[in-house]
């Protein structure tokens, strides 16, 4: 497999780090978006939105951290990240709706205001960012994983922007609960790690 990868995404990331959960191996190819890599056509032949991450799997070309997710989960990891009974399903796939949400209009985008000099209105970001934080807080006080008994898709989707937040100027100290999730993702057999988290 081939993923079209930036280190410090932490859409990349998530990618990354379920593959390694999975026992994948993977072979990284870094797309330069700096140099407007993205932009080139034979880019935009993989994906026309012009992003990273994606996956490349013996000729399979998948788009989207979500779809690539999905993708993984069901080939590789049988019933455990994305289990297909329509209720257990489900509880996965609102978290997910989280990480395509809030995590994204309000950590991550929080993260390349305050810390890579992106435009944006980080005041609102982060206000989308402390609402989220609340929700994953009040939810992990009371569960260890966000969707069902065990580590799903749902916590592997929120963990980067989450576990990135104080680069967005939203430090998790007040949150005990999210950062005892944050050890219990760490902890898992293998996990890797990107740069700031
Ligand atoms: N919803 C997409 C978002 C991907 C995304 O925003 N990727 C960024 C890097 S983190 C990117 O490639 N940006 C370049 C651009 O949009 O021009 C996903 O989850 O894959």
């Amino acid at each position: 497999m081939k993923l079209y990868d930036l280190e410090l995404s932490g859409n990349c990331y998530r990618v990354r780090l379920l593959l390694s959960l999975l026992g994948q191996p993977v072979q990284l190819v870094n797309v330069n978006l700096g140099a407007g890599e993205n932009r080139q056509p034979w880019f935009l032949a993989l994906n026309p939105r012009g992003q990273v991450p994606v996956l490349d799997d013996d000729g399979f070309v998948v788009w989207d951290t979500l779809a690539i997710m999905t993708y993984l989960a069901r080939k590789a990891g049988g019933e455990k990240w994305l289990p297909s009974d329509p209720k257990n399903m489900a509880r996965v796939m609102q978290w997910l709706a989280v990480m395509e949400n809030e995590t994204q209009y309000g950590l991550a985008r929080a993260r390349v205001i305050a810390s890579m000099g992106f435009p944006g209105n980080l005041e609102e970001a982060q206000k989308i960012g402390l609402r989220v934080l609340g929700i994953l807080e009040a939810r992990l006080t009371a569960h260890d994983w966000l969707a069902l008994p065990h580590c799903t898709l749902a916590d592997i989707g929120c963990f980067p922007y989450v576990a990135l937040a104080r680069q967005g100027g939203l430090p998790l100290d007040d949150y005990p609960a999210i950062l005892r999730w944050i050890a219990r993702i760490k902890s898992l057999q293998g996990y890797v790690a990107m740069p700031g988290v």
